[in-house]
């Protein structure tokens, strides 16, 4: 699969390199790859791990008063898949030579980001139903758009990632529908709850293109293959007509279909709030890191234990033939 190169200069190593990713080759953990790739991937794909782990907290509070025992089930099962995601994404970053202690230290110590859109609050019942079908369905454009990235071990995580994702979004939008048709109590909690969901969701896909740091390098790598706001359109154009033939509304004046482009147009994005959040101001960012650091500590002991264990395993001597019956 990957040619070595003969005594090439970091140039023809480059070139040979990009040239793989013209062609559609994956990227493999064993191939040569630029410094610059692999720590955009690490930085990404721990973000996105990141992003899986702390994204349980939101929903996981609404487990214990889920309203029945169907929807606490579902709930359960999305919220225990996000943690599976998450350890499929930290075993993606591993092989780039990332180590799971440096990453989880970089989280709960502030340095490392995860996706901003769980630094709010779910108030209700509601905002359970509103992520499964707006962040959902936000990840999966983001993520079946990542299925197709240059590096073999992400690709591959995310096609089974975006396969369970929608799922969730499935659950999600089953919820918002039932309450948006049920009674007028229930209609206007799921408006509340889109109404504060809205903007945060559009800011996932990240800055606009012209302030996005890392879209030149990720797109010339074939990492990503969209930009942010080409994602955010396909979002918009999507999600929007659903909600509105459900009867709901978004809290946006400015929003319009543009018959030129055939768009639906959002009015303007509050980036200072996008980057408060993401630099730690956001309402529950000093919440979820508590949560997750509370976590950790907990789980000292579990970590102890299966060290303790895996040194006894690795030191423990074969039995002897016939030996493992003796005093049976
Ligand atoms: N939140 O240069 P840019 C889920 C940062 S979990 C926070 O455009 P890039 C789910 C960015 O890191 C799904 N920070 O960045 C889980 C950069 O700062 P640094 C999560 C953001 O990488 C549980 C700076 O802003 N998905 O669905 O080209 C329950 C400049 O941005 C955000 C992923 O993580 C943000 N939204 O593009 C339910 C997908 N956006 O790092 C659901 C993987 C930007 O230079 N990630 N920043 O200090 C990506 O696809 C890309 O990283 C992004 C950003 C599109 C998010």
């Amino acid at each position: 699969m990957s040619p070595a190169i003969a005594g090439p200069d970091q140039t023809d190593r480059l070139a040979a390199f990009e040239a793989r990713i013209q062609r559609g080759e994956k990227i493999e953990p064993e191939d040569w790859m630029p410094e610059a790739y692999r720590r955009q991937l690490i930085r990404m794909i721990s973000q996105h791990a990141h992003s899986e782990v702390v994204g349980m907290l939101p929903e996981g509070a609404w487990i214990t008063r889920a309203p029945s025992l169907r929807r606490k089930m579902i709930l359960l099962a999305k919220v225990q898949d996000e943690a599976g995601h998450g350890q499929y994404l930290y075993h993606a970053a591993e092989t780039l030579g990332a180590s799971r202690e440096e990453m989880l230290d970089d989280l709960l110590a502030e340095r490392a980001k995860y996706s901003n859109v769980f630094n709010y609050p779910t108030l209700n019942w509601a905002d359970v139903g509103v992520i499964g079908y707006l962040v959902d369905f936000a990840a999966i454009l983001n993520q079946t758009m990542l299925a197709r990235c240059s590096y073999g071990p992400y690709a591959r995580a995310m096609v089974r990632i975006s396969a369970e994702e929608s799922f969730h979004k499935k659950q999600g939008q089953d919820l918002v529908i039932r309450m948006a048709q049920g009674t007028p109590r229930q209609h206007a909690m799921v408006q509340d709850a889109i109404n504060r969901w809205w903007w945060p969701t559009l800011m996932m896909f990240g800055p606009p293109d012209e302030v996005s740091s890392n879209s030149a390098a990720l797109i010339r790598w074939g990492i990503k293959t969209k930009t942010n706001d080409e994602l955010r359109q396909a979002y918009l154009n999507q999600i929007v007509p659903e909600l509105h033939a459900l009867g709901l509304n978004l809290p946006d004046p400015e929003l319009h279909y543009d018959e030129a482009s055939a768009n639906w147009v959002s009015g303007p994005i509050d980036w200072d709030e996008f980057w408060r959040v993401i630099r730690g101001q956001g309402p529950c960012n000093r919440e979820r890191l508590e949560a997750r650091q509370k976590a950790h500590q907990d789980g000292q002991w579990v970590r102890e234990a299966l060290a303790e264990y895996a040194i006894k395993q690795a030191g423990r001597k074969l039995p002897v033939a016939g030996g493992s019956h003796a005093g049976a």
